[in-house]
Formats: structure tokens, C-alpha cells, sequence
């Protein structure tokens, strides 16, 4: 077992000095090239089992606030929360507040001892206003997000956040997992190639090699994808019979603060470091 492997299986048990190293050179040069980074098995079995419980309390009957596949809007998406599947959770909202334990994973040495090395700060906040949800895709009802960066519609000094998107079960094409473009955090894109909504547009030849080059995100449960906002990425319907769960939290470092008077701003953010 290499000191790495070592590292992630003691888990909780890593001081904060000790996860401000967690990564080594090799995986930060790799977020920095590619926009994304997985940590396997950084959430032990036990911590997933009662994350995957409390949401499926949460799932039926569906706690509040949450939007439903019909809000979304998305290809496959039921027309009206009235058509049939309407009513199919797609985000449960404000996972923050919802139980303590999200709470300890989302301040936890594990995520935030990475985030501090990967944002290069000692002073990381997480947004209350973005992600903060757990993502789930039921099978029957589900929709395609199609290829987008996550910061198009939030208001930020500079679009360097990241989000840190866990998973509950295993994540493949087949159930709608992450596809991610590798390098496009650091590429700019003229506006003509993105539609109204801006969604690459998968019409025009100069985005399909772009498209072509995407990888597949596959997770297992307790594995942890780190994206950057501005990596462009997809998740297409669950095909599958099982729900899929996962739980996202965005964060900022403290000098990079919302635009008043936005989406943004609108709850405050909650330092974690
Ligand atoms: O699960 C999905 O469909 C993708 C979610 C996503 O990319 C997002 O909410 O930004």
C-alpha cells in the first residue's frame, strides 16, 4: 500500500497539518491541467450508508425545499409537474442545514484539507447559493444535463470556485454519471458557441471535437470528484433501476466574495477553514 492509499483509509483519523498534504504534486498538477480530480474511498462505507439513509428519509415522502425533474427543464424531463414523473425529486435543497452529518462531511479534513491545497488558501467559505443539494436521478423519470459550466450563472469576484460532489453508489453513463472535458476550465468560449440557456452547443462541428474528448467520471461510493467551475461537463438519464445519489457543495476562498445584490449573495457563506 503506498502512503497515499495509507493516508485515505485512516480517514478521520489525519490531522489537519497531515490533509493540508493529502495530495501530492502529481494529483494537483493534474486538477490544474484538467479541472477535476477523484479521490477514491475518501468517505468511509459507514459515513455513506447513513448519508444514503438520511436522504432516502428525505425522499418519500420528498422534504422540502427541493425542485423536481419537471422544474429542471432538461431533455427527458416530464413537461409539468403535473405530466406524468412530474413530481420526481431531482434536487434536494439546502443539504447544509438539512442534518449535522452533512454538515461534519462538508467541513470534514478530508475535503477541506484538499480544498485548501487546491485553491491555495487557508481561508475556504462554502456557498449556501450553489450546489449545497443532493442530486438525485430516479430511474423511469429522469433528465440530461447537457455540457456547461457551472459558474454561467453565478456572480463571483473571479469564477475560481470549486465543487466537491460525492458519491453515495456507483456512478456510470448508464445511470446519468459525470462526464467531464478535461481542460476547459482554462479555455475561453466565444458566446456563438453556447445556446440560450449556455449549453455548449452540440450542433456546431468546432464543439464536437470538444465533445468527442470528454471522459467519463466513474465513481464508486465514498469516491469524490473535485471540479473546478469553469470545467465544462454533462450527466445524461438514469437507464438503470436504481436511484442515484450524490451530495455537492460548492466553496469559495475568502477573497474571491459574492456580487451583492445576486444569486450569489443571497444566504451568506459559511467559512470552513
Ligand atoms: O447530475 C447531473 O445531471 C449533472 C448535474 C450538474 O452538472 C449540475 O447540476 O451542475
Amino acid at each position: 500500500m503506498t502512503l497515499s492509499h495509507r493516508k485515505k483509509r485512516m480517514g478521520t483519523h489525519l490531522t489537519q497539518a497531515q490533509d493540508d498534504q493529502a495530495l501530492d504534486d502529481v494529483q494537483l498538477a493534474r486538477f490544474a491541467r484538467d479541472g477535476y480530480l477523484i479521490e477514491r474511498g475518501l468517505a468511509g462505507p459507514e459515513l455513506c450508508r447513513e448519508l444514503a439513509a438520511i436522504i432516502d428519509h428525505s425522499l418519500d415522502p420528498a422534504l422540502a425545499p427541493l425542485e423536481y425533474e419537471a422544474d429542471v427543464h432538461y431533455p427527458g424531463a416530464p413537461g409539468s409537474r403535473d405530466a406524468q414523473g412530474g413530481l420526481t425529486p431531482r434536487r434536494l435543497l439546502h443539504a447544509y442545514t438539512r442534518h449535522p452529518l452533512f454538515q461534519s462531511w462538508a467541513r470534514s479534513r478530508e475535503v477541506v484539507g484538499r480544498l485548501r491545497q487546491l485553491m491555495q488558501s487557508d481561508r475556504i467559505l462554502l456557498s449556501q447559493n450553489h450546489h449545497n443539494c443532493i442530486m438525485t436521478k430516479h430511474p423511469g423519470f429522469s433528465s440530461m444535463t447537457s455540457w456547461h459550466e457551472d459558474v454561467r450563472y453565478w456572480s463571483f469576484d473571479r469564477p475560481e470556485l470549486v465543487s466537491v460532489w460525492l458519491a453515495l453508489g456507483n456512478e456510470h453513463p448508464e445511470n446519468g454519471g459525470m462526464l467531464m472535458i478535461p481542460g476547459t476550465h482554462t479555455q475561453a468560449f466565444d458566446r456563438g458557441r453556447l445556446d440560450a440557456a449556455l449549453f455548449l452547443r452540440t450542433d456546431l462541428e468546432e464543439n464536437q471535437g470538444l465533445i468527442n474528448s470528454a471522459v467519463t467520471a466513474e465513481l464508486e461510493a465514498g469516491d469524490v470528484l473535485f471540479f473546478h467551475c469553469k470545467t465544462y461537463h454533462a450527466a445524461g438519464m438514469n437507464t438503470t433501476t436504481a436511484v442515484k445519489r450524490s451530495v455537492v457543495f460548492t466553496y469559495r476562498t475568502e477573497d474571491n466574495n459574492p456580487i451583492p445584490g445576486t444569486r450569489s449573495a443571497n444566504y451568506p457563506d459559511v467559512p470552513v477553514s
